[in-house]
């Protein structure tokens, strides 16, 4: 799935990684190539275009995290933009309020119905639900015969119907009966598929729409016809009314684009991917998890989202302005030190941040994790007062708080004199270079010492 086009947009970022900023002109180049990379993966043009320039007015507005590489910059927006483009979260089924619920599965000939009917059921089954299947083809005995067979292999209920019931609807209410009487409470119906959208085809969905009043109208499509799986998607809910799609084959050699156009051309959200023939082959769509694979750049996603995850920027502003005043207390230091032990380790932050200007040769600091732990262990030892304002902490304070903390006298000097030496320097930094590079995100310290 997507393996061309993830490898094209990694591509482009690696490019970037090398630039010292973004500019108008490598923004510009990196665009184009982005703009081709998805067309390439059969991504609709309406969809491309809004992408991009999404991303340009993104990039080129105010919202950029300075802490981030160009690169990771640019990886951020289109990530941003792309689940935007998806749904930005995944969308399940929905229940009726009162069982059974009534799922209609619609689509072309050979998309995949039936075997998305069966990988429904299972998935249903084993997700705390008890599924009956019904296939409601009244033109191919084998259709409704393929349906039974697989019921069989999954070991899940099917409807077969009455010699009365002769019509998609009288099957389906049958089916709906049965379910009501034994228990189950969702009826899968695998409706008869047809090479082109025919008003007889309409009519016949129509009716079923409006008798059992489904709560969801799934439509499949097969992600190997391309752009066509999305036309039609679009010309059933035009004409249907759909509230949602399974793209089928995904596992063959697919471009994607389908799955990527789907949501922003019809308006419904892609529910399930069909990856197999096999009846596990069934997977609920994750936009953002889907577009974390395209990206394919696990390392940097994971640093932007603990970035954007840890860094409180109320709180860093607060922090700014204490500093200028000079009221950055022990407390505060503590509090700091916590926050930046959250991101991780050290020196995969170090690795992770762009290699510039003062930050360079940054990256081999040596950082003691322990040194750390140390350091909050011996601040929480301090009472409130001291923490507020380091001056009172004399001899007796310090022997006291070496005690508490399990820490010798010496450790205590060594973290006071630590803590000036880090207010000094996060006062020249908040100011100049630094400030503005890092943006909302503040490095208070670097414990180099031993
Ligand atoms: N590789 C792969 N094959 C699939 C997938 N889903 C369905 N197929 C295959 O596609 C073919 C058609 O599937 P069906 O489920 O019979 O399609 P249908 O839409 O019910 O077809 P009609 O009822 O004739 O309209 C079968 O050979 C399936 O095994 C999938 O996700 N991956
Ligand atoms: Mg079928």
């Amino acid at each position: 799935m997507f393996e061309n086009l993830s490898e094209k947009l990694q591509r482009v970022f690696k490019n970037l990684r090398g630039e010292g900023k973004l500019s108008a002109e490598n923004m510009e180049a990196a665009l184009r190539e982005i703009r081709v990379a998805l067309l390439e993966a059969d991504v609709h043009f309406r969809v491309v275009k809004q992408l991009i320039e999404n991303v340009k007015l993104k990039a080129m507005g105010a919202e950029v995290l300075t802490a981030l590489s160009p690169s990771q910059q640019v990886v951020k927006i289109v990530r941003e933009e792309m689940v935007k483009i998806l749904g930005s979260h995944q969308s399940k089924l929905r229940m009726a309020n009162e069982p059974p619920t009534v799922m209609l599965i619609v689509g072309l000939q050979g998309s995949g119905k039936t075997t998305s009917a069966g990988k429904l059921a299972r998935w249903l089954s084993k997700n705390g639900h008890s599924p009956i299947l019904v296939s409601v083809d009244v033109y191919r005995p084998a259709a409704r015969k393929q349906l039974s067979v697989i019921a069989r292999d999954i070991r899940l209920p099917v409807y077969e119907g009455s010699a009365e019931e002769t019509t998609p609807v009288e099957l389906a209410r049958g089916a709906r009966r049965e379910a009501m009487q034994t228990g189950k409470d969702v009826v899968l119906v695998d409706t008869a598929g047809r090479l082109h959208i025919d008003e007889q085809l309409m009519r016949e969905l129509s009716s079923l729409k409006e008798t059992l009043a489904p709560t969801e109208i799934l439509f499949v499509a097969d992600a190997m016809t391309g752009q066509d799986a999305v036309k039609s998607a679009d010309e059933f809910h035009k004409q249907l009314g759909i509230t949602g799609v399974v793209l089928t084959k995904m596992d063959g050699d697919a471009r994607g684009g389908g799955a990527l156009s789907i949501r922003h051309v019809t308006g419904q959200p892609l529910k399930f991917v069909g990856t197999g023939e096999k009846f596990d082959a069934l997977e609920p769509f994750h936009p953002d998890r889907v577009v974390s694979r395209i990206l394919g750049m696990g390392d940097v996603l994971s640093f932007i989202e603990k970035v954007e995850e840890t860094i409180d920027q109320k709180k860093a502003e607060e922090m700014q302005r204490k500093l200028i005043d000079n009221e950055f207390t022990l407390q505060d230091f503590r509090d700091q030190l916590k926050q930046l032990s959250k991101l991780g380790s050290m020196e995969s932050i170090l690795g992770m941040m762009p290699q510039v200007g003062p930050l360079k040769g940054l990256k081999d600091a040596k950082v003691d994790e322990k040194e750390f732990t140390r350091v909050v262990a011996i601040i929480d030892s301090m009472t409130h007062k001291e923490r507020a304002n380091h001056m009172i902490i004399n001899g007796s304070r310090r022997r006291r708080i070496a005690r508490g903390s399990g820490t010798s006298v010496q450790e205590v000097n060594q973290l006071l004199k630590q803590y000036a030496q880090a207010r000094k320097m996060m006062k020249t930094f908040s100011g100049g270079f630094m400030g503005k590079r890092l943006g909302k995100l503040k490095l208070p310290f670097f414990g180099g010492q031993p």
